[in-house]
């Protein structure tokens, strides 16, 4: 084997680690989930990106999450019933603490878009 076509079987195979890490890792449908810390949303095309994802707390602990959108909008979450606006390419954070246990729905109030939901337990 020449040096060249050893180089070129080294380079298909480090090609071939990326290519399956890359579709263990993030390839499956399965919903994302945060734990705890603090969550961010990325709001593509007045969309979650990845789908709506839920975030879980336990009760007393502090709800921290950013949400960047590429649409201006209200965030609203039900039952705790916080809002805040978001500008256009903007970001806004909420943080409180998990006081009210179930789930709550996470959306741009003003196309009634679901962009996560968050668990409390
Ligand atoms: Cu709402």
């Amino acid at each position: 084997m020449s040096r060249n076509s050893r180089i070129g079987v080294l380079a298909g195979a480090v090609v071939a680690a990326i290519v399956a890490f890359v579709l263990a890792s993030g390839g499956s449908s399965e919903k994302a989930t945060h734990t705890s810390g603090h969550a961010y949303i990325y709001v593509v095309g007045a969309k979650p990106k990845g789908g709506v994802q839920t975030l879980t707390y336990n009760k007393g602990e502090q709800v921290v999450f950013t949400v960047f959108s590429d649409v201006a909008d209200e965030i609203h979450i039900h039952g705790f019933n916080f809002k805040k606006d978001v500008t256009k390419n903007g970001s806004v954070t909420f943080s409180f603490p998990a006081t009210d246990q179930g789930g709550h729905v996470i959306e741009l109030e003003k196309r009634g878009q679901q962009i996560a939901n968050l668990e409390v337990r």
